[in-house]
């Protein structure tokens, strides 16, 4: 159990694990102390019974901002970056991508920098009227990194995503449900019971076969189609071997809405 700490706020409700980075005054820009928090508690979401579905989100008025730009004035001598994105923000997102949970990121302000990444990086992307997105990192003279490099392409195509890292262009939410960086956008009054309110959707759905579905679009995120064909075979097996997969069958048998919220 990762004991609670004052830089990331924790709240279960309906099965929802509720993640708010909670440094507002510096839009939750993040020093390694959440880093290393924020990646605890999804580690520790994935061995909780409890817990379905987690949502990660900001306290405040912005999602995040951003590396801590204090922080890195703070270190001593010269900043080896590679070391540190290796120790903070690759196993966060790594942790993200690969947990056998939906990770919802409720993006309810400015995501900046490593907070872009971290706001693409949701199973599903949820975004207030208010939220805007910025691969700010070139204004500082920096290359994209936690993952922005892999996920922005892929949603917008390269040159569109260098254009938008090249000028460190504002993405509204508009442009940003246009452009496909999000499922949903919500009226920021409503948002975090909107936000709510999907997350218990998605928490009655079947949590084995959602997790075999985001490991099968990993992998064929990179694979060919011939590969991707093989590991759909292999990974259905484990959906139709699972209590979940006989409760669905019986259920439409019986005429009756599955309930696979006791698995
Ligand atoms: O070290 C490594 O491992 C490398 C990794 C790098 C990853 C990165 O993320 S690099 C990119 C770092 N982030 C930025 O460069 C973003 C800097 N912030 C901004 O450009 C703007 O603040 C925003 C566009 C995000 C929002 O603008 P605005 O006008 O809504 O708010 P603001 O007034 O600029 O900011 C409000 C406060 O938050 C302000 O503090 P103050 O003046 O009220 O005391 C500001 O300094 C603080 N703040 C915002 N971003 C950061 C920050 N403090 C520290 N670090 C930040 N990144």
């Amino acid at each position: 159990m990762t004991p609670p700490n004052p830089v990331l706020l924790s709240a279960t409700r309906n099965a929802v694990l509720t993640l708010s980075l909670n440094r507002p005054e510096r839009l939750n820009a993040a020093n390694d102390e959440l880093l290393f928090a924020l990646t605890g508690a999804l580690k520790a979401a994935e061995l909780d019974s409890a817990v379905r579905v987690v949502v990660i989100t900001g306290a405040g008025r912005g999602f995040c901002a951003g590396q801590d730009l204090g922080d890195v004035q703070n270190r001593e001598g010269s900043t080896n970056f590679t070391e540190h994105l290796r120790h903070t923000y690759i196993p966060l997102i790594q942790t993200i991508r690969s947990l056998k949970k939906p990770v919802i990121t409720a993006i309810n302000g400015v995501a900046a920098g490593a907070g872009a990444s971290l706001a693409l990086s949701g199973d599903v992307r949820l975004w207030s009227d208010q939220a805007t997105l910025i691969e700010v990192f070139s204004n500082i003279a920096l290359i994209p990194d936690a993952g922005s490099t892999w996920f922005l392409p892929r949603l917008v195509g390269a040159a569109r995503a260098f254009e938008l890292m090249a000028f460190a262009e504002k993405i509204t939410a508009a442009d940003g449900l246009k452009l496909g960086l999000c499922e949903q956008v919500f009226s920021a009054e409503t948002f975090a019971d909107d936000v709510q309110a999907y997350a218990e959707r998605l928490a009655t759905r079947p949590l084995n076969a959602l997790a075999l579905t985001k490991q099968a679009l990993n992998f064929a995120l990179g694979s060919t189609l011939d590969a991707a064909l093989d590991n759909e075979a292999v990974l259905q097996q484990l959906a139709g071997d699972h209590a979940e997969h006989q409760e669905g069958v019986r259920a439409f048998a019986e005429k009756r809405r599955p309930e696979f919220g006791k698995f």
